[in-house]
């Protein structure tokens, strides 16, 4: 079935693969340009990771009065937010809200999850269709699919046998799950974890907590948003918004350009402490150096280390829990109260750094010589991040070239946009853009932006395809893989470089050159005519 007309003009002039904060907003902008445009959504409803990670404690690590659309005034003063950083239901909510406000639901097909998108080469456009046997035909296909969308749930022996409920923290149960006298193991110590344990030891009689990695770990110190401060907020918002975007990170925070190597230890102990005391990402902006400088780093990871020790009854429990790689280096967890939860009678670390997991029984697990008898296992075992969601469905280009099989290496992009053989077929957020070093939204807005006025330029100038150079994109490879490798970003094993899964070639997928560079870069490309891209 395809939904062409019987001159091959396709239905849409976009399909759109997702309806999370990407897919909403794209929508909303390019049905405000005129176009004709289909949203395709697996889930039920509209949030994207905020629909799928319902598990306990979920709370985004970005401040909620950064972590918003910034497209429309108005949206941006009717909405209030309840606490510094906002839970996974108050998001959702939100989410729910823009929907509403713009009417985007009647052009979002929900509960229709993408199996195969094929361009047609003689024709210019995409068929996209679903498992469900639904196809869509479109002149452009976005990908606004997510960058921790495809959940990861490692291969243990015996995981069919378990006669207990498993669960995945990425794809979260709807209804409240009851853990109340339950016997609980949690595999994974990542933010998902870090958020989860806490609430989840509240409730379990108890609880096992299997680390094979300890993280990083600062204090959110969230708080409930006091009418002022958000009324503050509001009246600034767009000096705030723009300097946010002058800054690396597209966050709004105070980045010392001092080095942590050309300051006084007490001037170091200073710093840190006062990024302590606020809680929060921002901890890493205390020193320009601390990603780029290992002994700068190490100044830091002092300070950390002496802090969780100071939290911690049992001693002995921080050798294990305290990482020995660089601060920064995986993706820094801010918590509320997981040191804290192992002073509890009820929870155990099980260290599986040298032995890992080594079976799933019918009643539990085995690990480290032991049989732990669980009711319940919760994988908090993350995601085949920026990659994970494109290559699990079949997207084929030009001559039929499979994007998994072009991606076998590691994926190859311009400006984390588009790639060569793949002609009209964009991604939002996509892997060699900043992404995940960024506060989502604005990026998000910037690519959704970029792509809309792409689309319109192309009709505006009567051209039916779009696609980079082989060059253009080899040389936006050799540039990720240089501004990341003069950082030390890359020493550890991280989602970042997709060493979370087995089999995944050690890439660094997300652009490491920082917001403002690279808006520049897309900018210029676009002032010099779209150089680097062909357009038809
Ligand atoms: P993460 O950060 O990828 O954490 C996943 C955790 O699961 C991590 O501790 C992994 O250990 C662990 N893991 C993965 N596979 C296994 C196996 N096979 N055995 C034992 N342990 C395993 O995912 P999250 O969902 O917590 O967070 C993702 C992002 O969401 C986060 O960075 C924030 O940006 C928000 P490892 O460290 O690989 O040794």
């Amino acid at each position: 079935m395809t939904t062409a007309d019987e001159n091959g003009k396709p239905e849409f002039d976009a399909i759109i693969v997702g309806a999370g904060f990407a897919g909403m907003y794209l929508l909303h902008r390019m049905r405000g340009m005129g176009f004709k445009v289909r949203v395709v959504e697996a889930a039920t409803g509209v949030g994207g990771t905020w629909y799928w990670n319902r598990y306990p404690g979920a709370r985004c690590d970005v401040e909620s009065m950064q972590y918003s659309y910034q497209f429309s005034p108005e949206l941006q003063a009717e909405w209030s937010w309840t606490e510094r950083y906002a839970a996974q239901p108050e998001i959702l909510t939100y989410a729910n809200h823009v929907a509403d406000r713009f009417d985007l639901r009647r052009d979002i097909d929900f509960d229709t999850r993408v199996k195969s998108a094929v361009y047609d080469e003689t024709a210019k456009h995409w068929t996209i269709t679903s498992e469900d046997g639904r196809s869509y035909t479109g002149r452009y296909c976005v990908m606004a699919t997510g960058c921790l969308s495809s959940p990861n749930t490692p291969r243990f022996e015996g995981l069919e046998d378990f006669k207990g409920a498993v669960y995945h923290t990425g794809t979260w149960p709807h209804e409240k799950v009851d853990f109340t006298g339950k016997t609980v193991a949690i595999i994974g110590t990542g933010s998902s974890a870090i958020q989860s344990t806490p609430v989840i030891a509240s409730e379990a009689k108890q609880l096992y907590l299997f680390q094979r990695t300890p993280h990083w770990v600062i204090p959110a110190r969230n708080r409930p948003l006091d009418p002022e401060q958000q009324a503050d907020w509001k009246q600034h918002y767009s000096e705030r918004r723009a300097a946010a975007k002058a800054n690396f990170s597209g966050i709004f925070a105070n980045y010392n350009k001092q080095k942590a190597a050309e300051a006084a230890p007490d001037e170091c102990r200073a710093e840190y402490q006062r990024r302590w005391d606020q809680g929060g990402l921002a901890f890493m902006g205390a020193f320009s150096d601390l990603l780029i400088d290992d002994d700068a780093n190490k100044t830091a990871r002092e300070f950390v280390t002496e802090k969780v020790r100071g939290m911690l009854k049992d001693k002995s429990l921080a050798d294990k829990l305290i990482p020995d790689y660089l601060i920064g280096c995986k993706r820094l967890v801010i918590d509320t109260g997981y040191y804290e939860t192992f002073n509890k009678p009820n929870v155990e670390l099980v260290d599986i750094s040298n032995s890992p997991i080594e079976r799933i029984t019918e009643t539990g697990l085995r690990a480290s010589g032991r049989e732990f008898e669980v009711d319940a296992i919760v994988m908090a075992t993350g995601f085949d991040a920026m990659t994970g969601a494109l290559t699990r469905m079949d997207i084929r280009g030009r001559d039929g070239g499979s994007l998994k099989e072009k991606w076998s290496e590691g994926p190859r992009t311009y400006l984390g946009l588009m790639s060569h053989g793949f002609p009209n077929l964009f991604t939002i957020t996509g892997p060699g853009s900043p992404s995940v070093f960024t506060n989502m939204l604005p990026t998000i807005e910037q690519h959704v932006e970029w792509v809309s006025d792409c689309i319109a330029y192309m009709r505006d100038h009567q051209r039916q395809s779009i696609e980079p150079s082989r060059d253009a994109e080899d040389a936006w490879v050799v540039h990720n893989e240089e501004v990341s490798g003069n950082t030390l970003k890359p020493a550890c094993g991280s989602w970042y470089v997709g060493a979370n899964i087995p089999g995944k070639p050690r890439v660094f997928l997300p652009y490491f050159g920082g917001f403002p560079a690279y808006i520049e870069k897309c900018n210029e490309v676009v002032a010099k005519g779209y150089e680097g891209f062909s357009l038809n």
